[in-house]
Order: C-alpha cells, then sequence, then structure tokens
C-alpha cells in the first residue's frame, strides 16, 4: 500500500467557505513523510490558502517531480488534477498542461535538488517563459529521499549530519528568478505558517510566473547544529521585510496603521497585497534594488523572508505568445486545422 486514506468523519461544525467546503474537502492522504518534516507544514499552508481563497479543487492542477518534496501533492489537494512527473521535469510537463489549458491553476511542487540540480535548466526556462504558475521549492539544503547528501542550495561550509563539509558555493533560486524576470517572488520558512498562507494566496492571484523559495527543514538529515537549512538556524537568522494580507475583491481596508507603514499593490485581478513594512527601506516593486538588498543581507548571514518583488503590470506566456481567449483544448477541430488553404495562404504570405 502506497498511500493511506485518511477518514472522513470529522467534526460536524467545521467551518465551510461560500463553496460550502470544509478545510478537510482540500487535503489529501495521510502524509507518509518523516513526522516534523517542514514539507508537512508547506501542505498544510497550501490548504489554508485553498480553502480560504475558496478555490473549486477541480479548477487546480498540481505537479511536481521526485523527492520527499514532490511525494507531497498526495497529501493536499485530493479532488484536484495531478501529475507527478520524473526527477526535475515537472517544469516543462506544467508548460505543457498550461499552454492546453490556461483555465487552470497551476501548482508546481518541487524541491531543492529537483529545482537547483537536475531541474535547473527546466525551472530557469519556465520562469524566464513567464508561465502563470505558483512554483514552490520546499527548500531542506538536501536531497531528503535519498539520505541526505548536500543539494545545490547547501550553504558554502555548512555541514552535513555526519560532519562533511559543503566546499561549493550555494545556488540562490531567488536570485535566480529575479535575474530570470519572474514577476512574483518570495521566501518564507515552513516553521512560519502565518506569513506563508497569504504568501502562497498572493502567489495564486499573481498573473504570471510566481515563485517561493520556502526553507524547510529536512528532521532526518539536515536539522543538526553546523547546518543553514535547521530549524534553530533559520529562526535565529530569519529577517522579514514585510508581512502581507491579501484582500480580494477590492474590500474596503479597515485596518488602521502608522502613515509609512503600509504598502499596497494592486494586482491584475483586483486583488490587493497589502505589506506592512518590517524593513523601513524595502521597495517590493524594484527588482534591481531588490536583488541587491539581497546580495547585501546575505553575505550579512541573514534569511531574507516576505514578498520580494511583485510586478503589478505582470504578463503571462499566454499573454507574449497571443493565444486565443478560449483554452486550447476546447477548441474545436475546425479552429485546430483551418484546412489546406488557410495554410497555402499562410505559406505565400511568408515567401
Ligand atoms: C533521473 C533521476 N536521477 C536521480 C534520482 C534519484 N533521486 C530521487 S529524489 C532525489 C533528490 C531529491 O531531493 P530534493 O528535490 O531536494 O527533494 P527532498 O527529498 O529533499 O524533498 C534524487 C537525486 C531520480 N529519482 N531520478
Ligand atoms: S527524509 Fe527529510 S525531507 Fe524526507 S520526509 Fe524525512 S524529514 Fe522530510
Ligand atoms: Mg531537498
Amino acid at each position: 500500500m502506497t498511500y493511506i486514506t485518511k477518514p472522513r468523519l470529522h467534526h460536524p461544525s467545521l467551518p465551510t467557505n461560500k463553496l460550502g467546503y470544509t478545510r478537510r474537502d482540500y487535503e489529501g492522504t495521510i502524509s507518509t513523510l518523516c513526522a516534523g518534516c517542514g514539507h508537512d507544514s508547506i501542505s498544510a499552508a497550501i490548504v489554508q490558502a485553498c480553502f480560504d481563497l475558496e478555490l473549486p479543487p477541480h479548477r487546480i492542477a498540481k505537479l511536481s517531480g521526485i523527492g520527499c518534496s514532490s511525494k507531497t501533492p498526495t497529501y493536499f489537494l485530493g479532488s484536484s488534477h495531478g501529475f507527478n512527473s520524473v526527477h526535475g521535469r515537472m517544469p516543462s510537463v506544467l508548460t505543457g498542461a498550461n499552454l492546453a489549458n490556461k483555465d487552470l491553476i497551476y501548482l508546481g511542487v518541487s524541491g531543492d535538488g529537483d529545482s537547483a540540480s537536475i531541474g535547473l535548466g527546466q525551472f530557469a526556462h519556465s520562469i524566464r517563459r513567464g508561465v502563470n504558475m505558483v512554483y514552490i521549492v520546499e527548500n531542506n539544503g538536501v536531497y531528503g529521499l535519498t539520505k541526505g547528501q548536500f543539494s545545490a542550495t547547501s550553504d558554502r561550509g555548512s555541514k552535513s549530519k555526519r560532519g562533511a563539509v559543503n566546499y561549493d558555493e550555494p545556488i540562490d533560486l531567488i536570485d535566480m528568478a529575479l535575474l530570470l524576470g519572474a514577476s512574483f517572488v518570495a521566501r518564507s520558512f515552513s516553521g512560519d505558517k502565518a506569513q506563508l498562507v497569504p504568501l502562497i494566496e498572493a502567489a495564486i492571484t499573481h498573473h504570471g510566473a510566481a515563485f517561493i523559495d520556502c526553507i524547510s527543514p529536512c528532521v532526518a538529515f539536515n536539522n543538526h547544529e553546523g547546518s543553514t537549512k535547521s530549524f534553530d538556524f533559520v529562526r535565529e537568522h530569519n529577517e522579514a521585510v514585510n508581512r502581507l494580507d491579501v484582500i480580494m475583491g477590492r474590500a474596503e481596508i479597515t485596518a488602521d496603521y502608522a502613515p509609512g507603514t503600509v504598502e499596497t499593490v494592486t494586482q491584475h485581478d483586483g486583488s490587493v497585497l497589502r505589506l506592512r513594512k518590517l524593513a523601513a527601506d524595502y521597495d517590493p516593486t524594484d527588482r534591481v534594488a531588490a536583488m541587491t538588498y539581497l546580495q547585501e543581507r546575505h553575505a550579512a548571514g541573514e534569511i531574507i523572508t516576505g514578498l520580494l518583488y511583485v510586478d503589478p503590470d505582470s504578463r503571462d506566456l499566454h499573454d507574449h505568445l497571443d493565444t486565443v481567449a478560449q483554452p486550447l483544448n476546447a477548441l474545436g477541430e475546425a479552429a485546430l486545422c483551418p484546412g489546406a488553404a488557410a495554410l497555402d495562404k499562410l505559406n505565400a504570405s511568408l515567401r
């Protein structure tokens, strides 16, 4: 038996959203990950975000590669579409699915091994193409599933469980996402649900490539002294630049804040991101300044979290390709195959 179904019994007075679903309706099977694994907290945050946004589960497609992180889509959104692909290949499968049916919400779940090693090229191209998706890397700095080898995001000088030192420079997927043109970039920590849930909600409402690097400690192989991805290390070095609220449907903003401490960003679909500034000089709409700030703070040993960059006027792959409004998988044969005369005309226009 490769999965354990959750018992359907639950408290009769669990809150429901406007679709009539409880939080349980967004869950999957029982997790088989190690007790305490950070990845399970990310699954719980995804469940909460989809419940809060009142998303119909059948409108969501979850895709992943290979790894403990990539196993997690089995543990959430049990009624959604799912595709568990090959190691590092989630982005191309997601891109293809998105091109065929742009009406679904695409959730790509990956690991640091899956995205920063074997899938680095795939990660890069899906981001630079602006595929409309939420791409979450559950970053624990190791290959958890294959028993704790250093991954490409392990910091130089950090130590494995057995004391071996990593001499390689790390790849920072946030730096790469910014450089490659992602229109939404955030970093969070699996141990900070209050920060992570609104970031996932904002990423879902974002139109374009939304990337979240979520530090997610591996309790089996990378939670010891000498690791920079352990619960203790991340808690001690975590510096959030802002705190986010997502307001759907232009609801009135009622909370009171001191002038200058709140920044609002209105997205494509009318949703408003309300950012309570924790670092006074941080502007999440300035890509170049964000890159400089992150490099400087990284050199000072800090792990910067929060919404790091957002482009409110973002475009996606379909905008770039100027595809028709109707999803391609819903077009009939006549539209997809306009016939020899139309092809002759096109060929003639290119001569
Ligand atoms: C083509 C291929 N190469 C190697 C492997 C072996 N393998 C499975 S998972 C994995 C690394 C997983 O690490 P990560 O993506 O960080 O996920 P984690 O388990 O840490 O969540 C590797 C190397 C594989 N399954 N397929
Ligand atoms: S090996 Fe690590 S990443 Fe995998 S389930 Fe266990 S704690 Fe999580
Ligand atoms: Mg990993």
